[in-house]
């Protein structure tokens, strides 16, 4: 019998190699794997066996059932293969040919400095807020100490958006209107930074655009002084720009704030002897700041005898733009792979 199971393997995986089509090795399952193949029945009988030769007899038919039903398994992936391989031959398609390589993409320069932005400020335990881009002249300019009359209005060129009926409203020209919302809907301690675009109806230049990002920072708490602004506003220039580069730190005016500040670094392009990249001043102007004003923190019910607060908002192009050497914003949005690229 043990013979005779040899042959039976022999033959049986040489009609496999034959077996050329899924057809056949229908045929071919079905004859030495099958209810009532040779090898079944073999098994079956072999219980009729004396003890012996029933042991050895069973474990040599069950290694070659599981020869056999691996053979069958390979063979049928190999003709799917070439069945497919085939049908795309038929069709025209040449599957020699090499692939196309897939290239690998990459976040915009401006995503990549926002990420970044967001990594110091969570790990300062800043919360992040995003707000609407279109927004209502009250939050834009009213709540934020800028009514009609307001001179300050003509440095934020505006882009107004029919309202009819509704109120005015507008393309914000700054983050800080969510300065309000998020004081409206929440209580001290506060620490929010809010991303966002901005637009200004102004023309452009090499650091001027239309379209832009702010990133907008508020702290509201008690004991909140200045020297918080200013140690939270270093701590993150230092981050993004080393700690040997040089900040300018001087008054500014914004109607929403008391006292207002500016923050400008020391030009990377040309280390402030003064280049395109810095409007041949030595220093990129990259944020205005201030402790939020006491009007404001009133008119939106937190009393300002108990709480004080600062808040900043800065300009994300400016950023890449000095680590970069990059002497024109509008590069950012022109869409030409060649510049972005290279980031
Ligand atoms: C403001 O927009 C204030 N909201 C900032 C602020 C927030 C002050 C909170 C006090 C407290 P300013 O107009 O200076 O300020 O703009 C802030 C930054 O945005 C600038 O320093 C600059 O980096 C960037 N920025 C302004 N206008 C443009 C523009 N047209 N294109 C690119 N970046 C701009």
């Amino acid at each position: 019998m043990q013979k005779q199971l040899e042959e039976l393997h022999t033959q049986a995986l040489s009609e496999l190699e034959r077996v050329s089509e899924s057809r056949e090795l229908e045929l071919w399952r079905v004859h030495y794997l099958g209810k009532k193949s040779k090898l079944t029945q073999l098994l079956r009988s072999l219980a009729t066996l004396p003890l012996e030769e029933r042991q050895s007899i069973g474990a040599q038919a069950n290694e070659i059932k599981k020869a056999l039903e691996t053979g069958l398994i390979e063979k049928r992936e190999i003709l799917e293969e070439t069945s497919l391989i085939s049908s795309l031959e038929q069709e025209g398609l040449d599957t020699t040919l090499p692939g196309r390589p897939i290239s690998a993409e990459r976040l915009h320069p401006v995503t990549q400095t926002l990420e970044e932005i967001y990594d110091v400020f969570r790990n300062m335990g800043f919360q992040i807020f995003e707000g609407p881009d279109v927004e209502w002249d009250y939050y834009n300019f009213e709540a934020l100490n800028i009514p009609q009359w307001h001179p300050s209005r003509d440095t934020f060129a505006t882009l107004w958006v029919d309202s009819p009926g509704e109120g005015a409203r507008l393309l914000r020209t700054h983050t800080s209107p969510m300065q309000i919302r998020i004081m409206e809907n929440s209580r001290p301690p506060i620490r929010a930074i809010i991303p966002g675009r901005c637009y200004r109806y102004e023309a452009t230049d090499a650091t001027h655009e239309s379209m832009f990002y702010q990133v907008e920072g508020l702290a509201v708490d008690k004991n909140i002084t200045l020297t918080d602004l200013k140690g939270t506003l270093f701590e993150f220039c230092h981050s993004l720009f080393g700690s040997e580069r040089k900040i300018r730190f001087r008054c500014d005016y914004f109607p929403f704030v008391e006292p207002g500040v500016e923050i400008a670094i020391q030009c990377l392009a040309c280390n402030g002897t003064g280049c395109r990249v810095c409007s041949y001043s030595g220093w990129v102007e990259i944020l205005g700041a201030g402790m939020v004003h006491p009007d404001i923190l009133k008119r939106v019910d937190i009393d300002p005898e108990v709480y004080t607060g600062f808040a900043f908002g800065l300009g994300v192009e400016r950023i890449p733009m000095l680590r970069y050497d990059i002497d024109d914003i509008r590069l950012f949005y022109s869409n030409d792979l060649r510049f972005l690229k290279q980031f």
